[in-house]
């Protein structure tokens, strides 16, 4: 028996890449099919091979997350590509992503791009923004260095030890940046920038097949994630877990269950008053509690 973890998944193929870096093609045995199990790239497996074409997938090892679109699992890091201008920093957006990299126990990383075209006024606005994610306990990149051989090796830098062993996902708004941040982080990958075919991947049924390639030593999916940002499958009660500097202090409310809504005695609304939460993650918690409100109603 060897073990290993699935790299692509095309027409019932399962590339499994082991310890050595080898990789085997493999089929599934039909037990799968019996235990209601799919095998998806970013398992890891085992499986039985005495050459490189023919193995056998044997065994799916328990998940510690699964996506759905894109189908993946086993992400650790999801960064978070998110622009100063063009298109402008939204924190409704970016809480937005980081509501569902919670929700999936991703951690996540906020990456500030086009720093080098902002003004004077937008970079003091984003030191301001970086400055309430970092006191939650965000990693946030924002790198503004007139030279860009400096502002390239900071970025790496910055990335080095989110991305050792790690499976990343990248993710963010259409024309964020992910295609140019991924391509200063491995010049080889030469993706095209400024298409805007992708967005979120929104409804469109893609034929393309995810990946895992390596990247600063660990493993990246070359389809940027998460298409569906809705807040489907997530309660009200739930919400507040995805917001650390909310979860923190939940405890502290009088009542259990208490949405930090119209409560009275609660420690999530006196902390927003003594400055302690920031004035718009509230705000954004709010909305989207509203949100999964209309939702509950279909
Ligand atoms: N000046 C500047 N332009 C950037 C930066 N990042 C991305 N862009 C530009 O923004 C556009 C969209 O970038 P792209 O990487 O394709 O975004 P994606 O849709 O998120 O993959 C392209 O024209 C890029 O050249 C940056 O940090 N600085
Ligand atoms: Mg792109
Ligand atoms: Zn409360």
């Amino acid at each position: 028996m060897q073990k290993g973890r699935i790299i692509k998944a095309i027409s019932g193929f399962y590339y499994i890449k082991d310890a050595h870096n080898q990789i085997y093609q493999t089929r599934a045995r039909g037990v799968f099919r019996l235990q209601k199990v799919t095998p998806v790239v970013g398992d890891y497996v085992e499986f039985e091979s005495d050459n490189l074409e023919e193995g056998t997938l044997t065994k799916v090892l328990p998940r510690k997350n699964e996506l759905s679109r894109p189908l993946i699992a086993n992400v650790d890091v999801g960064v978070i590509v998110t622009s100063v201008v063009d298109p402008k920093l939204s924190t409704a957006l970016l809480d937005r992503f980081l509501v569902h990299l919670e929700k999936n126990h991703i951690q996540p990383v906020i990456y500030i791009s086009k720093m080098d075209i902002a003004n004077d006024h937008e970079k003091i606005a984003v030191k301001d923004i970086v400055y309430e994610y970092e006191k939650i306990g965000y990693h946030v990149i924002a790198v503004d260095e007139p030279s860009k051989e400096e502002a390239i090796s900071k970025i790496k830098n910055a990335f080095a030890k989110d991305f050792n062993q790690h499976t990343i996902m990248f993710m963010g708004q259409s024309g964020a940046g992910k295609s140019t941040l991924l391509n200063l982080l491995d010049e080889n990958l030469n993706l095209k920038t400024g298409q805007t075919s992708q967005a979120l991947g929104r409804g469109k049924h893609t034929t393309r097949t995810i990946e895992l390639l390596p990247l600063l030593g660990g493993e990246f999916a070359d389809t940027p994630g998460f298409s569906t940002l809705n807040f489907e499958g997530i309660e009200q009660v739930e919400l507040t877990e995805y917001f650390p500097e909310m979860l923190c202090r939940r405890d502290m409310c009088r009542f259990t269950g208490c949405l930090h809504d119209r409560e009275p005695k609660c420690a999530i609304k006196s902390a927003v008053a003594q400055n302690e939460i920031s004035e718009f993650r509230y705000q954004n918690y709010l909305n989207f509690l509203d949100e999964i409100r209309q939702q509950v109603k279909y």
